[in-house]
């Protein structure tokens, strides 16, 4: 940003100021006369999201968001390669011992503070089925980490479906019960910690032992579940991420059997 114009980055600090002191007219007035001004807003705008989610700054990240929203930026890509890729950035650092635990916590409420205000832009489009198709959605046992797991249901619920959202350090038992209750047609299972993968498995297991396996989709992720592991474990899919995870399944319902040819 220091190649920017001196009329840019003055622009830029004043918005730094609206955001931190949550001015939204102002924050809208300069955000109109930053677009005049022909930068590429969308550039600007995401690395500043990824930078102030990564220092944990959560009135500025959601200022931010206001300005993503007010130069009508993609909802999606905002969320993703602004906000999420901040957690990306501060996880990086974490792994390097340049970051601690009440860092990464003070960085996921400045990404959710900024999620919570792009949830309304994030559109409903309808499946080709009327009623919306249930994910029973969570993170498996003995794992509390769930912004990806969040992420991933914003945008599954963006693309209309009915998101069961069981939390984190869920009992596989509990997906089973919750798939059978909402006669679910996916089951979204997160992880992040190799020592907690073979919980996947497990709910596996429970389904074909309850006879319903067949009755649903299951989709595994998180950083350390590959394509090979979903494979091996008898998943359907493994999309490395939130946006793929979405495209896959909005396309795998389009010829998949009705809920009640499923469940009767
Ligand atoms: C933030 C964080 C935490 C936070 C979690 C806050 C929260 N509410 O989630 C806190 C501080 C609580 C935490 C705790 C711990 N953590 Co931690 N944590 C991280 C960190 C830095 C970032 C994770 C993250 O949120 N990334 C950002 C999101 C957006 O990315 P993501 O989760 O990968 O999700 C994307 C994809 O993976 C995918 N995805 C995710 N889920 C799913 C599901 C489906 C179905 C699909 C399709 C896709 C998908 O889509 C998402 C977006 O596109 C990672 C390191 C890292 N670089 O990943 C360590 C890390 C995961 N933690 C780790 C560890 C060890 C722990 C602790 C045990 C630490 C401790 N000693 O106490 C505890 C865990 C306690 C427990 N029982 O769970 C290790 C795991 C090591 C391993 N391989 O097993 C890591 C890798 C760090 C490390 N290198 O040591 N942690």
């Amino acid at each position: 940003m220091d190649d920017l114009p001196a009329k840019v980055q003055e622009l830029i600090k004043e918005l730094d100021e609206a955001a931190e002191d949550e001015d939204l007219d102002k924050i809208k007035e300069l955000t109109q006369i930053l677009l005049k001004t022909g930068v590429d807003v969308e550039t600007i705008t995401l690395e500043k999201l990824s930078l102030l989610v990564m220092e944990g700054e959560e009135e500025m990240s959601q200022g931010w968001t206001r300005v993503a929203i007010q130069a009508g930026l993609d909802p999606f890509k905002t969320l993703i390669e602004g906000l999420a890729k901040g957690m990306s950035l501060i996880g990086a650092k974490y792994e390097k011992g340049e970051a601690f635990v009440p860092q990464l916590l003070i960085a996921s409420s400045a990404m959710y503070g900024g999620m919570d205000l792009l949830d309304p832009y994030l559109k409903q489009e309808k499946n080709t089925a009327s009623k919306p198709l249930t994910v029973v959605i969570g993170t498996v046992e003995g794992d509390v980490h769930d912004i990806g797991k969040n992420i991933v249901k914003t945008l599954l619920s963006a693309n209309g479906f009915n998101c069961v959202d069981l939390g984190n350090d869920v009992p596989a038992s509990r997906f089973i019960e919750a798939a059978k209750e909402n006669r679910a047609t996916v089951i979204s299972m997160s992880t992040l910690m190799t020592t907690t993968m073979a919980e996947m498995p497990k709910v596996i297991h429970m389904l074909e032992e309850e006879c319903i396996r067949d009755k649903l989709l299951v989709m595994v992720g998180g950083a350390p579940v590959t394509t090979e592991y979903a494979s091996q474990i008898k998943a359907d899919v493994s999309p490395h991420d939130a946006v793929s995870a979405a495209s896959w399944l909005k396309a795998s319902v389009l010829n998949y059997p009705s809920e009640s040819a499923r469940w009767g």
